[in-house]
Formats: C-alpha cells, structure tokens, sequence
C-alpha cells in the first residue's frame, strides 16, 4: 500500500504533472499503478525522461521551431543503379560476395491502419498466384541466399539471421503465423523476435497522459525508430558482432521487391565502404516519400539524412528552393526518396549502440484543434524513425553516409492505402500502394526482368482491369522464386536460349527451383517447381490452356481478396515438379 502511495504521489507532483490520472473514481487503480511501472521500466531514463521530451518537443512544435535551423540541404553523395547494365550486374556481384556475412531486420510492428487490413501485414500475400504472404517470401529469399553464400564459401555452416520487430499490435499474430508454418523452413535459432513496447499518448502541451475508458493509460506505437534500442538491448547485435556479421539490412513489412535490389546495394556499400547506405527510389515532388539530403551548416560541417516528407518542402522553401518541393530539369525531386531499406556496416554500428543505447532523437506531431495550438484533436505520442539513426553520428564527421538509387519497379512496392485512399493517392502520386498494385508490381517487375533476359514478353502496351476503381493490369503474370534465381545474372542463367522462350499477356508463369528453361511457348497457366537437390530442364513444352484469371470478389471472399476486389478463378494449368534429386527433362513440343 505504501508503495502505491508512493507511486500515485510521484505521478501527482508538479513536474511530471499528471495528478489527473488520480482525480476521479478509479476501480482500475492498482492496474493502473502496475501499468505505470511497465511503461516506466521500458521507456529509456523511465517516464519521467518522457514527460520531460515530450513538454520540451511540444513547446517547440507550438512555436514553430524549424529543426533544420542553420541548415542548408543539398544532394548527397551516392550511386544510381541502372538495372540489367554492367555496373549493376558488377554490384550484385560484390553484393553476393557479402552476403553471408550479412544479417536482416524487418521491422514489423505496425499496425497497418491506412491499409484497413485486420491481420498483420506480413501474413497478406504478395499475389494471389502462389498465395506466399511476404513472410515466406523474405524468409525463401534469405534461405535462398543462403544456399548460395554456402557454396560460395564452401562453408555448411553459414546461418543468415533474420531479426523481426514487432509491436503488441503484431507479436501474437508474428508468432502464431510462424509457428503454423514452421518458421518457413528456418532453424528455431534463425530467426528472434523483438517486441517493441508503446508509450503513453498525451492529451495537451503539458505531457499529460490520455485515460481510455477503462481508467487506464492510452498507449500508441513509438515508431520504427525503436529497432535500434532493441536490437542493443535485447542482445541481437552483440551476438551477430561476435558471430563475425559485417552487414546488416533493414526492410519494412509489405515491399515485395526488396529482395531483387538488396544484393546490388549491399554491393554499393561493400564498394563505396559506405557505413550507412539507404535504398532509394526516384522521387516524385509531394509524395509521402522522404528525401535523402545532405545539411550543411555555415560552418563547413554537414551530415546526410532523411528528412521526412511533411518536413522537405518547408526546408526547401526556407533555403535553396523559394517554391519548395518541385522537380528540377529531369521532372522529379533532385533528393532521392527514401523506402526505409537501409544497409549498414555492422561494427561501426554495434559501436555508437553500445555508447548511445540506440535510442534515437523523438518528434512530435500533434494535430491541433484550435490557432493558438493548446488543443489536439486527439492525444499524440512522441515518435522516432529507423532513418534518423545518422541524427546518432552528428559527432562523427568520418562516417560515411550514401544512397543507393535504384529503379522503382525492382525495389520498392509497398502496399500501405485501402482501395479508395489509393485512388486518391494513384492521382495525385502516380502510385497507389495498394494491396492490388502491390500485386500487380511484382508480376511487371517480372515481366520486365524476362524481357531483359531476352524472353519475349509484352511489358507495354497492356490492357488493364479494374478492381476497387483501381486498373489492375492484364499482363503475364510471372513470379520467380529467389530459389530459382537470387540475382539478374542468376536468372538470365535459367534461360540459356531465350529467344525460344514466348509468354503471352494472358498467361501465369510460377518458377521454384532450379530450372533451366530452353524452349518454352506458354499460352496457359505453367507452374515449374524443382525440390532441393532437383534440377527440372524444359527442353522443349508448348504449354497451352484456358489458364487463370481474375473475377471480382464476392461478400464471402475472405478479407484479403476483399482488399484487392478480385480473386482468382483457375481454370486450366499444367503443373511439373521435380521432386526428387537428379535431372528431370521435359521434351514434349505439340
Ligand atoms: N513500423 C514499426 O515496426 N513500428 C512502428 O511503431 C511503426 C512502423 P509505415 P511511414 O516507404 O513509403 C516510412 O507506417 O512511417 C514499421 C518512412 O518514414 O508504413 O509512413 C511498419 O510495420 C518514409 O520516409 O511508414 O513512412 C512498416 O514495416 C517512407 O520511406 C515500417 O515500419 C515510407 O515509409 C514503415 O511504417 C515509405
């Protein structure tokens, strides 16, 4: 009882000002103490430090502080990829190299509101093709990656780490979706979860906290910024230090393209020696989408970072753009757009983790209700980014800092808009990022790829559907497993007479495995699936059948094709496996 008081009083007293939480009648008075001490022990220097952030970052806010004050952006340093070019091909190749010194953190804690999705977002499927949610796709990726550091070094024993931030929205639903699929084939110790914990919501420029209807403290998410302070604190990269990890890459729940540019960026890195390198994308002026800048100071100094989108055409207006965020000559932003694919070099980073704990500087973003900004409209939190982590080396001028500039359609689909936001979001942006166009990116990304292989596959000029008011493309519909081709050489490899191998627009074409494709004519729906140890050559197939299309969803379609506004009706396809180790042959022309 004495320890209750004690605790009621602290939270009462002036300087964390926060007696509401005691005024009126609360039958969830010791849950409410005990929740207080929770979120005391997990938020760094203890609730106390938050009050005190909070007040300060909320009077800057109200005052309008610039926080790039003195600063005058510029672009930074890096290298844009063109893909399928020697320079490309040369990066995957250092890339591969690296790879088995390389481990991977998705961050996965959000909740996916604009999405209106009610699962986790990395248990949707990435197509409807195959089904895969982006779980077992990223994990088939790294195994497949995998496999190939293993026989690149000849070493049986390289494990690739896979470490997922999740939230208490994400974790249970994390856990159960693994465990139904047996970690997606891999080992228990591959892959740790890190929870990250939410933080008080506040109610004005006071810090004080919001009570939900159960007398309890409203919590929201902190931000993606947390997985620095976790993967320090919970021991993740100290063991990946000693294990002798030299890189390690960050990527967000729902990008099913990551995994087609993450090896020639980890090549630019290796190359450049860069300590921090994002993955960027060509940048539209206005969209939601940061840009990667370099600051400069009058004083000489500078440092490279993202500057979030809501914060870019301020910062441009106010410096060296008076009409702000608008393209140059080449029609887009001059700044690389940020899609929160970072690559870092391991040691220097388990260095700053050790002195600063990784707890990455906060903002704050209240939606005011009134001019004089001392009402929210609702409570607010304060927040951190994974892509602020450079704000940790201001004190470091060696550190070097790049991008990695890349085409959009080989390394960034995120699916982040419900159907009608994304209509909205396609008009203004030009992408919609949507469960649909998610989908309808990785067949293109596909397409695109097998024609720069040399396959003849129309990647132009197609027709479209439309789903939820959104065009869904008509396109040949190809998905490439990373097993049957990790990089673009590896998948050029599969097709060592291409001009023999026709897709028609209406067709679907799954590959798993290692599979050589000499002489293929698809007019159909082929699915090509080799076991481990297996090798499946199609030496000769004239593959023609009604094939599969989409049909608009009924009421009783599960939530996920409800998203999307269509499901898939198979008709007619032809399935080859290659289940056993050996060579398969398929030697059947009409
Ligand atoms: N995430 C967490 O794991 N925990 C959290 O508390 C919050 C998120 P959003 P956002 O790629 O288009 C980012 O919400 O914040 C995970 C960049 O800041 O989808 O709108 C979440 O699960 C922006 O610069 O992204 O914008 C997801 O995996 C730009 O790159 C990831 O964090 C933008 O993404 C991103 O969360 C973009």
């Amino acid at each position: 009882m004495k320890q209750r008081f004690k605790i009621e009083e602290a939270y009462a007293r002036e300087e964390l000002g926060q007696g509401h939480l005691f005024e009126n009648d609360n039958n969830n008075k010791d849950a409410l103490l005990k929740q207080l001490e929770e979120l005391d022990s997990q938020y760094p220097g203890g609730l106390q430090s938050y009050i005190v952030n909070a007040k300060k970052l909320l009077l800057e806010s109200k005052t309008g502080v610039n926080p790039y004050e003195g600063y005058t952006p510029s672009v930074p340093a890096g290298e844009r990829l063109q893909t399928a070019t020697g320079q490309f091909a040369d990066s995957e190749a250092l890339g591969m190299e690296n790879i088995g010194k390389t481990g991977f953190v998705l961050v996965a804690g959000g909740l996916g509101e604009r999405l209106g999705y009610n699962g986790i977002k990395v248990a949707l499927p990435i197509e409807t093709m195959t089904g895969r949610c982006y779980l077992e796709s990223y994990c088939e990726a790294i195994l497949a990656l995998q496999t190939r550091a293993r026989e690149y070094s000849n070493d049986p024993s390289i494990i690739l780490p896979l470490a997922i931030m999740t939230s208490g929205d994400t974790h249970e639903k994390t856990v159960e979706l693994l465990h139904k699929h047996s970690n997606f084939g891999m080992a228990d110790n591959q892959i740790v979860l890190m929870k990250q914990e939410k933080v008080p919501a506040i109610i004005d420029n006071e810090g004080r906290f919001a009570l939900d209807d159960e007398g309890m403290i409203d919590t929201k998410p902190h931000g993606h910024g947390d997985v620095h302070s976790l993967l320090h604190s919970k021991g993740v990269l100290g063991e990946w230090n000693s294990r002798g990890l030299e890189w390690i890459v960050f990527f967000q729940d729902t990008n099913g393209l990551v995994f087609r540019s993450i090896i020639a960026a980890l090549g630019v890195s290796a190359q450049h020696g860069f300590d921090v390198n994002s993955l960027t994308v060509p940048r539209k002026p206005g969209e939601a989408v940061g840009g990667i800048c370099q600051l400069n100071k009058a004083d000489g100094s500078s440092f490279t970072i993202n500057v979030e989108y809501n914060q870019l055409d301020p910062l441009l207006r106010a410096t060296v753009s008076p009409k702000g965020d608008v393209p140059d000559e080449s029609g887009l932003s001059p700044y690389p757009g940020n899609i929160n694919v970072l690559i870092f070099k391991l040691k220097p980073y388990f260095t700053v983790l050790e002195k600063t704990g990784g707890a990455i500087p906060e903002f704050v973003n209240p939606k005011y209700a009134d001019e004089e900004k001392t009402k929210f409209k609702k409570p607010t939190r304060l927040e951190c980014m994974m892509q602020d982590y450079p704000k940790l080396l201001l004190e470091d001028p060696n550190t070097k800092v790049g991008f990695t500039q890349m085409e959009r359609f080989i390394c960034f689909s995120a699916v982040k808009n419900n159907a009608e936001d994304a209509a909205a979001k396609l008009a203004s942006s030009g992408f919609a990022e949507s469960a649909s166009s998610g989908e309808s990116d990785i067949y293109a990304a596909y397409r695109l790829i097998l024609e720069m292989a040399g396959v003849n596959v129309k990647t132009t000029g197609l027709k479209s559907d439309t789903f939820l008011k959104l065009p869904v493309s008509k396109g040949a519909k190809i998905v490439l497993y990373s097993s049957f081709g990790c990089t673009l050489k590896e998948i050029q490899s599969r097709f060592p007479t291409p001009e023999k191998v026709k897709i028609s627009e209406q067709s679907v074409l799954v590959v798993e495995g290692n599979v050589i494709i000499e002489s293929l004519e698809l007019d159909g729906d082929l699915r090509l699936h080799a076991a481990p140890g297996a090798t499946l050559v199609i030496r000769n197939l004239t593959c023609l059948n009604q094939g599969t299309v989409f049909t608009p969803v009924s009421e009783t379609d599960p939530e996920y094709l409800q998203i999307r506004g269509y499901t898939k009706t198979e008709l007619e396809s032809l399935v080859i496996n290659a289940p056993n180790p050996g060579e398969t042959i398929i030697d059947r022309p009409i």
